[in-house]
């Protein structure tokens, strides 16, 4: 059968290195686009770059009131969205939890939490009335397994995964799809963020291995979007093959 190709797609934080994967592979598809991220030299750039119709809207997904005000700017013709690709997110630092910066946590949780389940509430009333529509929110490994470290990103990111999960649960019987996309190590700008553009740190985690790429994770996202709509993924978790869970840990005197 053919794909099932969403008309409309908007992707958040969508010139990092995951949004403009999944915005190649749907623009290849011929989904039209809306793309969201903080820097609009880049959006438009990307948007640029793009073979289909696209719309884009700058805003820092921290600030409700902004991103309030650009959902409700939504030309007409982009407002029927089918597939909302929530994946502006990030991790900062890797302390241990006794040592971390306190506004990291803070930036951790308003984006990759407050910001991800305010856009879900903003855009989830119209798929609900049209009877359909996909949900895809961009959780992580780290939402299921934690790492010294990890604290408040991992716990994020179990947010992230219980959120999709639940939504689920209010949305039978809708139409509306949901699903929580869950990769492992991914080489991407990633750890260049969480350590703070220490590149030397940040290439040490992808060193002597081969990582999973943006595509890869593209091909998951572009999989479960793709599907007749009576096939809803709950949960895809990846990893590339050098990596597995091999978590607990004894500390002996
Ligand atoms: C990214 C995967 O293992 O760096 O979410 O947390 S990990």
């Amino acid at each position: 059968a053919p794909p099932h190709i969403p008309g409309i797609v908007l992707i958040s934080g969508a010139t990092g290195d995951f949004g403009t994967a999944f915005a190649r592979r749907f623009a290849a598809l011929g989904s039209r686009l809306i793309l969201t991220g903080r820097n609009t030299e880049k959006l438009k750039a990307l948007a640029d770059s793009l073979d289909v119709p696209t719309h884009t809207l700058a805003f820092d997904v921290r600030d409700r009131k902004a991103m309030e005000a650009a959902v409700a700017s939504i030309p007409a013709d982009f407002a029927e969205i089918d597939l909302l690709i929530n994946n502006a997110g990030l991790a900062l630092g890797m302390e241990p939890a006794q040592k971390a910066n306190l506004d990291d946590w803070e930036i951790m949780v308003d984006t990759n939490d407050k910001a991800l389940a305010i856009m879900t509430g903003l855009i989830l009333p119209g798929m609900v009335e049209r009877g359909r529509g996909h949900i895809i929110n961009l959780s992580s490994t780290a939402g299921s397994y934690p790492y010294p470290g990890g604290h408040v990103y991992c716990a994020s990111k179990a947010f992230v995964t219980q959120f999709s999960l639940s939504l689920r649960a209010d949305l039978l019987g809708t139409g509306v799809r949901v699903t929580s996309v869950e990769p492992g190590m991914v080489e991407t700008s990633f750890s260049l963020v969480r350590f703070k553009g220490d590149a030397e740190k940040a290439a040490k985690v992808y060193a002597d291995t081969t990582p999973l790429t943006a595509e890869d994770v593209a091909e998951s996202v572009t999989w479960a979007a793709t599907l007749p709509p009576h096939f809803n993924v709950n949960r895809v978790e990846i990893m590339p093959t050098v990596q597995a869970p091999a978590g607990l840990a004894v500390h002996r005197f």
